[in-house]
């Protein structure tokens, strides 16, 4: 009898993704659906070319990113501070072909009118997920476009608005944003970094606590032009600083620390001094806040579809592995309860992907000038619902992603788990679930969020579109449910008890709403039975009434609300 160890051959073989746009059937019908012929037909080649590079190149940068993380030396041999971040080649072609991409720059070219918003987006949706995040540096590299577009002056507008917007990789600039500080992370207003004037320019005296990325070259931030008395605030103006001087070293700013974070690892998120750094006022004096809530509008546009682009990804590569991974005597993606969850992960980006891209289409129409003042406040509405209700799915379908894959899928060296730890940020950076819910409350409230809302649902509720009767009958439900409710909330700490529920309410319904919109273009019957299966299982009326069970005042809670 031999004593040798009992051997296998036997070796699993990675999943492989084709090409992710001729393999997202429902992309490409989406895409058809809204928009004219001519465009998609002219667009279609360029996203099919760039579906195969997402699955080929930049999933290979990005691991070489994730595994090469970037490294701060803040002193040379001879003890000279010099806050070197050294990042990986793999961070570097991510950002290369950002730029030859024109991932921001199809947003500013408006080659297609108020369709290129929807066409760009659809660019970053097929991106973000072999990007290591490298979508950050470009969510606020495009809200610093923006923002210029709105409220920067010519030396903005000829100096960093071309750069921020160009395809060409050597002339290609981007830009942080710094917002928080130690005091105040949600609670921007308790910034306390102080602006003091300085010629033409403002010396610029404080700490940033959390800035990505501070690799860019340059950063929108928030200081005071006066001192905030007893920890109290002041009002904050908006600076724009370029991170370098021209001969190249850094802007009166010293890098203490490159955070450790639990995700987003390939992008370079620091703790920054700032020691009389050089800037300049961005918009009105004391108006900081709403100034820079341009930028971050767009930002959490982008956490939107960066949250569906995980969402399908979470899909594709299920997907494949159920094809080659055999259990149980046939592939595991021949298991029906395989196969049930795979359809519940597909449902999940669909879904979401419905309420991401509708918001790319109401942002092209806002920036081209043809939406109505309805459109506006429904996208004013739509943002923080968004952002909030794709982040928590997308943090579902990363963990069921990994259970698909099982013991493999908790491996580091698989490559499967950062997928969880990045989507644990979308929920948290540009605004935690709680900060949006009130910032929904703040639109209904200041905005006519709700009118925007009513406005968007009415008219659909009127026409069965692509519904069948029976969930006709259904949405118009839940939508009298959603009204019979915002109608008893009477106190405005009755509105902040239950913003969370209602946001989530309101993500829910306006998906359903879409989808009998899209249904009524792409009648498969895949399409149909996830509706079916949203309107039954997803939106569930008792959410509303949660806070009523957990109500402030079961909260032993005396202090007010913090709207009004
Ligand atoms: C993949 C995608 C990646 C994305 C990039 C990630 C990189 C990370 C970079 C980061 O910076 S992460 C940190 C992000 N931090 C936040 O998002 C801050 C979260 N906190 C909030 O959003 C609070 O709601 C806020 C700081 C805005 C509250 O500020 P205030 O001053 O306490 O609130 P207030 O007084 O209600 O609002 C001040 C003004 O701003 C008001 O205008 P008026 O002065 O005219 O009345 C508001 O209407 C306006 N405002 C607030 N939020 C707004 C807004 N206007 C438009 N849109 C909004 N969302």
């Amino acid at each position: 009898m031999s004593n040798a160890t009992p051997h296998s051959d036997f070796l699993q073989k990675a999943p492989q993704l084709g090409n992710e746009f001729l393999d997202d059937q429902f992309l490409r019908d989406y895409l058809a659906a809204n928009l004219p012929e001519d465009v998609f037909k002219e667009i279609a080649p360029d996203l099919e070319r760039f579906g195969k590079l997402v699955t080929t190149d930049c999933i290979a940068w990005a691991r070489e990113a994730e595994t090469n993380p970037p490294q701060l030396t803040q002193f040379d041999a001879w003890g000279k501070r010099v806050d070197e971040i050294k990042v990986s080649q793999g961070w570097l072609g991510l950002e290369r072909v950002a730029a030859e991409e024109g991932l921001v720059a199809i947003g500013y070219e408006r080659k297609y009118g108020a369709h290129s918003r929807l066409y760009q987006f659809a660019t970053l949706y097929l991106y973000t997920a072999s990007s290591a995040i490298y979508t950050s540096p470009l969510a606020m590299t495009d809200g610093a476009a923006r923002l210029i577009e709105l409220h920067g002056d010519d030396f903005l507008r000829k100096g960093a608005y071309p750069g921020l917007t160009s395809r060409n990789p050597a002339e290609f600039l981007t830009s942080g944003q710094w917002m928080t500080e130690r005091t105040g992370g949600s609670d921007v207003s308790r910034s306390m970094t102080i602006a003091v004037p300085a010629g033409e320019h403002f010396a610029l005296h404080g700490h940033k606590w959390f800035t990505s990325a501070i690799t860019a070259n340059m950063a929108f931030t928030l200081a005071s032009t006066d001192q905030p008395e007893n920890g109290g605030r002041a009002p904050l103006s908006l600076f724009h600083l370029p991170i370098r001087n021209d001969d190249g070293s850094l802007n009166h700013i010293e890098v203490e620390a490159l955070k450790d974070k639990l995700g987003t690892r390939a992008l370079p998120t620091a703790q920054l001094k700032l020691l009389g750094s050089k800037a300049r006022m961005v918009g009105q004096k004391g108006r900081g806040v709403p100034t820079i809530a341009t930028l971050f509008n767009i930002t959490r546009i982008y956490n939107t579809v960066s949250a569906v682009s995980y969402m399908r990804r979470a899909f594709a590569l299920s997907a494949a592995y159920g094809k080659e991974r055999s259990a149980f005597g046939k592939p595991v993606g021949e298991h029906v309860l395989y196969r049930r969850t795979l359809r519940e992960l597909e449902i999940a980006y669909q879904s979401n992907a419905l309420l991401a891209l509708f918001l790319t289409r109401l942002l092209g129409k806002e920036e081209c000038n043809v939406a109505t003042a309805p459109e506006s406040a429904l996208l004013r509405l739509l943002t923080p619902v968004g952002k909030l209700y794709t982040a928590k799915q997308a943090i579902a379908s990363a963990s069921e992603h990994i259970e698909m894959f099982g013991g493999l899928g908790y491996l580091e060296d698989s490559g499967i788990p950062v997928m969880l730890r990045d989507a644990q940020t979308l929920s948290i950076w540009e605004g935690t679930t709680n900060v949006l819910s009130l910032d929904m409350l703040r639109a209904m409230a200041k905005e006519n969020g709700l009118e925007g809302f009513r406005d968007f649902a009415e008219p659909r509720l009127q026409e069965q579109h692509g519904a069948t009767p029976e969930q006709w009958r259904i949405i118009q439900g839940r939508y009298t449910t959603l009204m019979t409710f915002l109608g008893k909330l009477a106190t405005p700490m009755e509105k902040e008890a239950s913003a969370r529920d209602m946001a989530f309410y309101i993500a829910e319904l306006t998906i359903a709403l879409l989808w009998a919109e899209f249904i009524a273009s792409n009648r498969k019957d895949g399409y149909r039975s996830a509706l079916d299966y949203w309107l039954n299982f997803k939106i569930n009326e008792q959410t509303l009434n949660s806070a009523a069970i957990l109500g402030p005042e079961t909260m032993n809670l005396k202090s007010e609300s913090q709207i009004s």
